[in-house]
């Protein structure tokens, strides 16, 4: 049976104990730490918070860089009481893969850095003592990781990365470390469908558990009424007069499971739950039966010190911006992130496009340069691929599961920017996508975000899109500074070229924007001043408005975010509406004018 993808959550049987704080860790540097048998405590006593990304803690530039593997330690100490149950170490994410070793013996290997996995401890546990936890991370990149990228070795003998991608590849634990306790007859899995009917809402649930006692599920409203039962694994929930999750207004069902011999609790575990439809419907978006325009941002989990770190107080803070801008949806560019994120967007009625962090999948080192130069580079014909999809499929499936419950995800992307301009991309595609369609009940669309060079002409895979999904930067990576008068035409003459094709789907701006250093004034403009960035926002707002497929615009990107170093980046990407400060820059007024203004209906 898979791992269960459900959030950890205490319950009236179930124990979470969150193992955040400092724990002991070390670089390997000599890639020797197996040999010299780490897992059973690892040399000199430097200490880091869980969860956190390592690299910006440090003053030394070799951290920062470092390539390798990374290990951590700690102590746990699980309560003699819970002898009767399954032990679960559960790591939210260690990027991008590692093994975790308990009381010396190995128990788990994973790969992918924004996915959940447990280790099950029961076998290796000392009961009412402290239990050794070691585990060995890995911060390589290669042509069969996602995200994609190499690993080089300079003369000097150190070991740096190169991502086909363009933000920092941060490391380490960076997401919340649970202990876990669960009854060994367990809820592992739980999903939702739900149909409207009138003002009446049916709601599809299958549960999977590791046994035959019976199960059944309560669902209460906001105010902790109760609302409907069902009994049995698997069922259809009706809730007359259902009060409906929509966007920027929602509303949140507590779905409650137990599975139960006569009286007794054999095992409860609770859920949040928006309820609502969505669909694409010709060239528009339904949300409960009702036209959507998507008003928001590209974004990244990054910010300072802590880097890829789950931070609450930045996610917090970044919807507080969101709701003050006017926005209504973001995409989790370019990987899953932390759970907490999208539980607070269920929360405030944000749309969600949930993406893979299949990202890289054309082979360059400065990629927002290659991207709108035609350039092919034949990706998906290295014969890395099997391995690639094989992780890119898992990637998928956990994906999904983790997921599929969440009332914000609208939608799937599958891929940031691939390389879709020779034919050997398609089975690739098709495999993908279909594996997203089998695995999600609701059906949600699936997507892509394209480059420049998946042009009308050229793209191979544009056909297994549900919408599309362009990142565009026409008057800023081509037709830049005083070409940017010839940019609209660019623009608008590729917009023809796809209508001309007979697409009919909502098309969205997934990527579009440009630098701005916070503070850089010019008139006349150029390029990096807060006047140019205005004039190039002006023609995207001319064509978004004049064409009717466009139903969403999601500026590329939320903050400015780290990179890597290099003549193209100023310390990092400034396309920021808000700095990596959350403080807005000139561009932020401008979207709060807008999307104030825009009906959510826009164009219905
Ligand atoms: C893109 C990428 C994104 C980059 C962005 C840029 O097309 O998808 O990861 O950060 O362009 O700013 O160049």
């Amino acid at each position: 049976m898979k791992q269960s993808m459900l959030y950890p959550r205490a319950s009236a049987v179930r124990r979470v104990v969150d193992l955040g704080g400092m724990w002991k860790f070390c670089l390997d540097w000599d890639g020797n730490g197996d040999a010299l048998g780490w897992k059973d405590g690892i040399p000199g006593d430097e200490r880091i918070p869980v969860p956190a990304s390592f690299n910006d803690f440090y003053t030394d530039k070799d951290i920062r860089e470092f390539a390798g593997d990374f290990w951590y330690e700690t102590e746990v100490f699980v309560p003699g009481e819970w002898k009767d149950m399954h032990i679960d170490l559960r790591f939210a994410a260690l990027t991008h893969r590692g093994t975790v070793y308990v009381n010396g013996q190995e128990i788990i290997s994973h790969e992918g850095g924004f996915l959940p996995f447990s280790a099950r401890i029961d076998e290796v546990v000392k009961w009412n003592e402290k239990n050794l936890v070691v585990v060995k991370g890995n911060n390589e990149l290669s042509f069969t990781s996602l995200p994609a990228g190499i690993t080089q070795t300079l003369k000097t003998g150190k070991k740096m990365v190169r991502p086909f991608f363009d933000f920092f590849n941060y490391a380490g634990i960076q997401r919340p470390v649970k202990l876990v306790a669960l009854p060994k007859e367990s809820i592992v899995d739980f999903t939702v469908n739900h149909r409207l009917e009138g003002t009446t809402a049916y709601v599809e649930y299958q549960t999977v558990t590791t046994g035959e006692h019976p199960v059944t599920v309560e669902v209460y409203d906001e105010a902790g009424s109760f609302v409907a039962k069902a009994e049995g694994a698997a069922g259809t929930i009706e809730i007359p007069q259902v009060h409906l999750w929509e966007v920027r207004n929602a509303y949140l069902y507590r779905f409650v499971l137990r599975i139960t011999e006569g009286d007794a609790v054999i095992d409860e575990y609770e859920e949040e739950i928006g309820i609502r439809t969505f669909e694409v419907q010709g060239n528009r978006f339904l949300l409960n039966g009702h036209p959507v325009y998507l008003k928001g941002f590209g974004k990244h989990e990054d910010s300072d010190i802590v880097g890829r770190g789950y931070h609450p107080g930045v996610i917090k803070r970044d919807f507080e911006l969101m709701k003050w801008i006017g926005a209504n949806s973001f995409r989790t560019s370019h990987y899953p992130y932390s759970e907490e994120i999208y539980q607070m967007a269920d929360r405030e009625g944000f749309l969600v496009i949930d993406e893979v962090p299949a990202v890289g999948f054309f082979e360059s080192l400065v990629n927002f340069v290659d991207a709108v130069s035609g350039k092919s580079t034949n990706f998906f014909e290295r014969d890395t691929v099997p391995e690639l999809k094989k992780n890119h499929l898992d990637m998928v499936e956990d994906l999904i599961r983790r997921d599929k419950n969440h009332a914000c995800v609208i939608a799937w992307s599958l891929f940031n920017e691939p390389d879709t301009m020779s034919e050997s991309a398609t089975p690739y595609f098709a495999d993908i996508f279909a594996r997203a369609q089998e695995l999600d009940v609701q059906k949600r669309p699936r997507t892509f975000a394209m480059e420049l060079n998946s042009s009308p002409e050229k793209c191979t895979c544009y056909q297994f899109c549900d919408f599309l999904c362009f990142n565009r930067y026409y008057g800023w990576y081509l037709l830049g500074g005083y070409e940017m008068q010839d940019a609209e035409e660019a623009f608008r003459k590729e917009m023809d070229a796809w209508l001309a094709k007979g697409v009919d789907c909502p098309f969205v701006f997934t990527e579009y924007g440009c630098d701005n250093l916070q503070g850089e004034y010019k008139l006349p403009s150029v390029q990096w001043s807060a006047e140019y960035e205005l004039e190039y926002l002006k023609i995207y707002e001319r064509v978004f408005d004049s064409y009717d497929c466009i139903k969403g615009e999601q500026v590329w990107n939320f903050a400015d975010f780290q990179t890597v170093e290099g003549i193209m980046r100023v310390n990092g990407n400034k396309k920021g509406i808000f700095t990596r400060q959350r403080q807005p820059k000139a561009a932020a007024y401008y979207f709060k004018n807008r999307w104030e203004n825009l009906p959510v209906d826009y164009k219905g």
